[in-house]
C-alpha cells in the first residue's frame, strides 16, 4: 500500500481507528456533545444524549462501512441489489449497538455521564418508509444480509415523510397527520452525497433510428441524489449500503423569471422536482395510478440502473458480462421500469443488439410477487406511460410483440394470449406491471409455500405452462432475530443464553440452535423463569399504555394481540365482532358464573389507509366499542379491550413479546405469508389462526396441537363466494351468534348504530371475506385457547415449544435461499 503523502508513522497511528473501551466511549459522546452538537456538556438532556450518543455509534458504523465498500471494490465480487419502494427500518441506535456488539459498554458510558441508555434509545423516532409487512421484510433482509457477509445493497428513495401518524379523533375515527421524520434535526443514521447524482428524464419524445434503437429527448431533467445508511452486520466488521434517493431541481430556480419578476414561476420547477420524493403513498394492497406514483417508480429506478450500471464498468469488463456481476431482486411490481430501463441502456446507450439485450436483462432480474389481490396488481394506463415515458413505452411495446411467441406455442388459444398479454385491452388500455416483471425476470417467487402455489396456478399460470414450472419457486419470508429476539425481548435472550449455556451470538446467527430448549419443556424451574418474563413484558407493555394514554391494565390477565394493517382481508372485523360476542356471553351470564372466567385483554393496533372507508369505519367501531366494555363495572375486571394508536415497529417491539395469543386471521389464500407471526411465535406467543400463509408452516415446525387453527381452507373459499353470490342464505339463518353482535351494534349499543351500516352490510350482503362462514369456528377456537389458558403449565410448554421450533423463520435462512438459488452470490467480508 502506499501512504498519501507526508509521514509514514503519523499516517499508522492517525489511522489505528476507534477504541471502544468505556473511557473512550465517554470521551467519544461528550466529544460530540461540544463539537458535533455544539452543546454545554452541563445542561443536556435525553434528546441531545441521544444524539451524542448515535453520532459517536456512527462513527464505527462509518469506519466499518468504508472498509467493507473498499473490500467489495478491490475483490469485485457479484453483488445483488434489492430494489424496494420501502424499507420499513424503526429505530437505529439499539440495532446498531447489538450488532457492533458495544451495547453493554455504551450503557455504562451513558451510565457514567448520568443518563440511563434506555431513556436515550426512547428519543429516536422511528424511520418508516414503509407501509407494513413488505417493508419490514426488506429491512430484515438488509440485516441478514450484511449479518451473512453478502454483498447485497438496498435501493429506495429518501421520502421527506414517512407513513403518516396516525390519531384518534374525538368520535373514534383515524385522522391522519404528516410524519415529518427528519424534523428531529440531522439524521446521523445517513450521509448525504454530494457528489452522487444522477440526471432523471420525464417527458419528452422518442424518436426511433436504425433496427431498434432511439433517441430520447427533451422533457424534463431532475437530478437524483444519493443518501447512504450504513446496514451493519451482527457480530461482523462487515456493514452494507442502502442507497435512497432525494430528487433535486437541475437548477435551483429559473432567474430568467426571477428577472422578469415572476418569483413564483422562478421557483415553479424546482417544487415540481422535489414533491417527487416527497411521500410514501400510504396505501397497502391497492393502487391507484397516480402519475406522481409512477414518476417516483422511474425516477427510482433509473437512478439506482444508473448508479448499479456505472459501478459495473468501473470493473472494466465486457458488457455481455452484466449478469455475472449483478443480481437485481424486485421487490413487487413496483420496481418493474427498472426491466425497459435496462433495455433502454443497453440498446439506446451501449449498442447491445435487441435479442442480446433481452438475454442479459433477463439474466440480471428476479421478481419477488406479494399478494394474489387482483386490487393490488398494478396496471398503468397507456397514455400515461406514453406521456411521461415514451422510450418505455415503445420498448415496452417492442416485448409485447416479441412476446407474440406464445401465440406459436398455443396456436389458436387466444384467451391464453390475451392473458399473458402485457397490454390489456380496455379504455384506456393498461400495461400489466406483473406480467412484464414475469417475462424479464430470470425466477419468480411467492412467499409461503401456499402462496407460491396460489401463484403458480392462478395469477401466473398461463406463464408456468409457457416457460415451465422451474421458474416459479418458492422462498418463505423470515425476521431477523436480532431485532425480534435480542433487541425487543432482552430477558429472553438472556435466558436462553444461560440455559442453552451458549453466547447469544450462537443463536442469534443460527436460530436453529433454540430447539436445544426443547429438551428444558418440563424442567420447572425453567417454566417457571420463562412466564416471568412473559409477565415482566406485559409490564413492560402496561407501563407503556398507562404513560402514553393513561389507561390502567390488568396484567393478569390473557394478552391476546391483533396488531397489523387494517384491511377487510385480514378480517380485524371477525375479531372486534368476537369481541362483542364474548361481551354478550359475560353480559348473560349470573355474577357467579362470571367469577369463574378467566380476564382477558385484547389489543388492536394498526393504520388503515386514508381513502379506506370501511377499514377506517373497523377502527372507529373497536375504539368506541372499548369505550363502552371498557367501563362496563360487570365486565371490566375479565374483559378489556384497546385499541393502541399509531402502530409502529417501535410499538411492535413493545407488543409482540407481551403476548399470549396473537391472532392471524385472514380469509385462506388471501395473506400471501404474514410475518408478524413468525415475530410473536419467537417470542412464546401461541397463535389462532387460519390455514393461510406462513401460519401453515409455522404449524408444520412447531406442531398443529400447538396453533389454534379454524376456519375454512383456500379450495373453499372459491366455491362459498359463489354460493353468496347466487344462493345467499340471510345471515340470522347462516349464523344466528353473528347476526345477533350485527343488531347490537346497528341497535347502537356502541353508539350510533347508523354511523356502522356499510360495515355491517358488508358482512350481511356479500360478505365477500367469509366472516359468516368462519365466524363459529372461530368462536371455537377462541374457547378452545381459553381452556387451553387455564392449564398454565401446560400453556408455558406449549410456548417454549413454539419458540423452541423457530429456527426456520430467520431471515438468515430466507436471504441463504435468495443468495443461493437466484443471485448466486457468495461471503466476502474485510480483513
Ligand atoms: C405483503 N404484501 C403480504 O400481504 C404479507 O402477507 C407478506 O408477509 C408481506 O407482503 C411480505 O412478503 C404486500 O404488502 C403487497 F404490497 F404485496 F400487497
Amino acid at each position: 500500500e502506499k501512504w498519501p503523502k507526508g509521514d509514514e508513522k503519523v499516517w499508522r497511528t492517525a489511522l489505528r481507528g476507534l477504541d471502544t473501551d468505556v473511557p473512550s466511549i465517554t470521551k467519544s459522546v461528550v466529544n460530540h456533545v461540544q463539537t458535533s452538537l455544539a452543546r454545554q456538556a452541563y445542561n443536556l438532556d435525553n434528546l441531545g444524549a441521544y444524539q451524542a450518543a448515535a453520532l459517536s455509534v456512527r462513527d464505527n458504523l462509518i469506519l466499518n462501512w468504508n472498509d467493507t465498500q473498499m473490500h467489495y471494490t478491490r475483490k469485485a465480487p457479484k453483488r445483488a441489489y434489492y430494489l424496494s419502494l420501502e424499507f420499513l427500518m424503526g429505530r437505529t441506535l439499539d440495532n446498531a449497538l447489538l450488532n457492533l456488539g458495544l451495547k453493554d459498554k455504551y450503557q455504562e458510558g451513558v451510565h457514567q455521564l448520568g443518563f440511563n441508555l434506555e431513556d436515550i434509545l426512547e428519543q429516536e423516532r422511528d424511520a418508516a418508509l414503509g407501509n407494513g409487512g413488505l417493508g419490514r421484510l426488506a429491512a430484515c433482509y438488509l440485516d441478514s444480509s450484511a449479518s451473512q457477509e453478502l454483498p447485497v445493497w438496498g435501493y429506495g428513495l429518501r421520502y421527506k415523510y414517512g407513513i403518516f401518524q396516525q390519531l384518534i379523533g374525538p368520535d373514534g375515527s383515524q385522522l391522519e397527520a404528516p410524519d415529518p421524520w427528519l424534523q428531529q434535526g440531522d439524521n446521523p443514521w445517513e450521509l448525504p452525497r454530494l457528489d452522487v447524482t444522477y440526471e432523471v428524464r420525464f417527458y419528452g419524445h422518442a424518436e426511433r433510428l436504425d433496427g431498434m434503437k432511439a433517441i430520447w429527448s427533451g422533457g424534463q431533467e431532475v437530478v437524483a441524489m444519493a443518501y447512504d445508511t450504513m446496514i451493519p452486520g451482527y457480530d461482523t466488521k462487515s456493514t452494507n449500503n442502502l442507497r435512497l434517493w432525494e430528487s433535486k431541481p437541475k437548477r435551483g430556480f429559473d432567474l430568467q423569471s426571477f428577472n422578469a419578476g415572476d418569483y413564483e414561476r422562478a421557483v415553479e420547477s424546482s417544487n415540481s422536482a422535489e414533491a417527487i420524493t416527497s411521500v410514501l403513498y400510504p396505501n397497502d394492497h391497492t393502487t391507484f395510478g397516480k402519475e406522481l406514483r409512477l414518476k417516483q417508480q422511474y425516477f427510482w429506478t433509473a437512478a439506482s440502473l444508473a448508479d448499479i450500471m456505472r459501478r459495473f464498468k468501473n470493473l472494466g469488463k465486457p458488457i455481455t458480462e452484466f449478469p455475472d456481476y449483478v443480481a437485481i431482486q424486485l421487490n413487487d411490481t413496483h420496481p418493474t421500469l427498472a426491466i425497459p430501463e435496462l433495455m433502454r441502456i443497453f440498446i439506446d446507450e451501449e449498442d447491445v443488439p435487441w435479442d442480446a439485450a433481452w438475454q442479459l436483462v433477463t439474466n440480471t432480474f428476479f421478481f419477488t410477487n406479494h399478494t394474489v389481490l387482483p386490487e393490488a396488481l398494478e396496471k398503468w394506463p397507456v397514455p400515461l406511460m406514453q406521456s411521461l415515458l415514451p422510450r418505455h413505452m415503445q420498448i415496452i411495446f417492442d416485448i409485447h410483440y416479441l412476446h407474440v411467441a406464445v401465440e406459436k406455442k398455443f396456436p389458436g388459444d387466444r384467451d391464453k394470449f390475451a392473458r399473458m398479454s402485457l397490454i390489456e385491452e380496455g379504455y384506456p388500455q393498461q400495461v400489466r406491471m406483473a406480467n412484464l416483471a414475469c417475462i424479464g425476470s430470470r425466477k419468480v417467487n411467492g412467499v409461503a409455500e401456499l402462496h407460491s402455489e396460489l401463484v403458480r396456478t392462478t395469477i401466473m399460470k398461463d406463464f408456468v405452462d409457457y416457460y415451465g414450472i422451474s421458474k416459479f419457486a418458492n422462498v418463505t419470508n423470515g425476521i431477523t432475530p436480532r431485532r425480534w429476539l435480542d433487541q425487543c425481548n432482552p430477558g429472553l435472550s438472556k435466558l436462553i443464553s444461560e440455559t442453552l449455556k451458549l453466547p447469544k451470538a450462537a443463536f442469534l446467527k443460527d436460530l436453529f440452535k433454540l430447539e436445544g430448549l426443547l429438551k428444558f419443556v418440563d424442567d420447572p424451574i425453567f417454566q417457571k423463569k420463562w412466564a416471568a418474563i412473559k409477565q415482566s413484558n406485559k409490564e413492560r407493555l402496561a407501563h407503556y399504555v398507562e404513560t402514553t394514554l393513561g389507561l390502567k391494565i390488568n396484567t393478569h390477565a390473557m394478552f391476546d394481540v391483533q396488531i397489523k394493517r387494517l384491511h377487510e382481508y385480514k378480517r380485524q372485523t371477525l375479531n372486534i365482532m368476537g369481541v362483542i360476542h364474548r361481551y354478550l356471553t359475560l353480559k348473560d351470564m349470573t355474577p357467579e358464573q362470571r367469577k369463574t372466567v378467566n380476564p382477558k385483554v385484547v389489543f388492536f393496533a394498526g393504520k388503515a389507509a386514508p381513502g379506506y372507508y370501511i377499514a377506517k369505519l373497523t377502527i372507529r367501531l373497536i375504539v368506541n366499542a372499548a369505550r363502552i366494555i371498557n367501563s362496563d363495572p360487570e365486565t371490566k375486571d375479565i374483559l378489556q379491550l384497546y385499541f393502541l394508536p399509531d402502530y409502529s415497529v417501535s410499538l411492535a417491539e413493545v407488543l409482540i413479546p407481551a403476548s399470549d395469543i396473537s391472532q392471524h386471521i385472514s380469509t385462506a389464500g388471501t395473506e400471501a405469508s404474514g410475518t408478524s407471526n413468525m415475530k410473536f411465535c419467537l417470542n412464546g406467543g401461541l397463535l389462532v389462526g387460519t390455514v393461510d400463509g406462513a401460519n401453515i408452516e409455522i404449524a408444520e415446525e412447531v406442531g398443529e396441537n400447538n396453533v389454534f387453527f379454524f376456519g375454512h381452507l383456500t379450495p373453499a373459499v372459491e366455491d362459498l363466494r359463489y354460493q353468496h353470490m347466487y344462493h345467499a342464505v340471510p345471515i340470522e339463518q347462516k349464523c344466528p351468534p353473528l347476526a345477533r353482535v350485527l343488531n347490537e351494534v346497528s341497535a347502537g349499543r356502541f353508539g350510533d348504530g347508523s354511523v356502522y351500516e356499510p360495515l355491517l352490510n358488508t358482512i350481511r350482503q356479500h360478505d365477500y371475506y367469509l366472516l359468516t362462514e368462519d365466524f363459529d369456528s372461530y368462536i371455537q377456537a377462541l374457547q378452545l385457547v381459553d381452556e387451553a389458558y387455564q392449564d398454565r403449565t401446560e400453556w408455558i410448554k406449549k410456548s417454549i415449544r413454539t419458540s423452541a421450533k423457530m429456527g426456520k423463520f430467520s431471515s438468515d435462512r430466507a436471504i441463504q435461499d435468495y443468495a443461493q438459488e437466484y443471485w448466486n452470490i457468495e461471503s466476502t467480508k474485510p480483513e
